[in-house]
């Protein structure tokens, strides 16, 4: 199977903006579901709710749309159903960890063996750039239009109080993305993959990037692979995998 083959291209063209990182990602995971051989029999790809989560739609295997912030414990419950499934959960950051907070700190503590792929622009996307619980300091959204006054999540430290496998990333860094999810897929257990991805339409616009090309080069300059993965904590803007 080649990678396109995991793509329902007649859907085409998608829901997302140009510029949007979304799609990126949607393709390095193909990508990577033909490495690793993956079929339609035993692959299968949860979402919740947003505009990363339409990705369900869009992937050629039976997937499902779930309702918002309940794709993890959907995945779950897939895998404990038939444990030979790879179970993949795409979704993106106000999903994963707002709405659906609880349902990963249970999730961690039960270490499921699924592969949660959180889409992270920062912002509630699909309903207009309010401010998510990865909203950066003194960022501007259209509910912190003075600056967000509230810390970012440290989800980082969330997965890795419970000995889970974590990894941080960007669609910029492409490479690093894919080595990312193959070691998440090797991973037996819960892993948790946080992908920096551009949403220029309803977040990007507000801080004064012209296009998703700028976000880009924006990742590009602000976040650094870290050269060992040597299971310390990342640092702010230092990605890397951590397990
Ligand atoms: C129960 C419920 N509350 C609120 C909403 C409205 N809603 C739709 S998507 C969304 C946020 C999605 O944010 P995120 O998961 O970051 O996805 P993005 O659009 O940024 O990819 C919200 C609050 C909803 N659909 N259902
Ligand atoms: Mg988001």
């Amino acid at each position: 199977m080649g990678y396109r083959d995991y793509i329902r291209e007649e859907r085409f063209p998608t829901s997302w903006c140009g510029g949007c990182g979304i799609g990126i990602v949607l393709k390095a995971v193909c990508q990577t579901f033909e490495e690793q051989g993956f079929t339609y029999e035993n692959t299968t790809v949860v979402s919740g709710i947003g505009c990363s989560a339409r990705s369900a739609g869009y992937f050629k295997l039976d997937t499902v749309h779930s309702i918002h912030g309940r794709a993890i414990p959907v995945a779950e419950g897939i895998k404990m159903a038939n444990e030979k499934m790879n179970v993949f959960v795409f979704s993106g950051d106000g999903d994963l960890l707002g709405i659906g907070g609880n349902h990963l700190l249970h999730a961690c503590r039960r270490n499921t063996d699924i592969n949660i792929i959180c889409i992270d622009n920062e912002i509630y996307g699909m309903t207009g750039g309010q401010k998510s619980p990865t909203t950066e300091l003194h960022i501007k959204t259209l509910t912190s239009p003075k600056g967000n006054e509230d810390r970012p999540i440290n989800v980082q430290a969330i997965i890795r109080a419970h000995d889970d496998f974590y990894a941080r990333t960007t669609v910029y860094h492409y490479n690093h993305l894919k080595k990312c999810l193959k070691e998440a897929i090797e991973w037996k257990g819960l892993s948790f993959l946080d992908i920096k991805a551009p949403c220029i339409s309803n977040n990007g616009r507000r801080l004064g990037f012209k296009n998703g090309y700028e976000m880009l080069i924006h990742y590009k300059d602000e976040y650094k692979i870290r050269t060992s993965d040597n299971g310390h904590l990342l640092a702010e803007k230092e990605l890397g995998i951590v397990k």
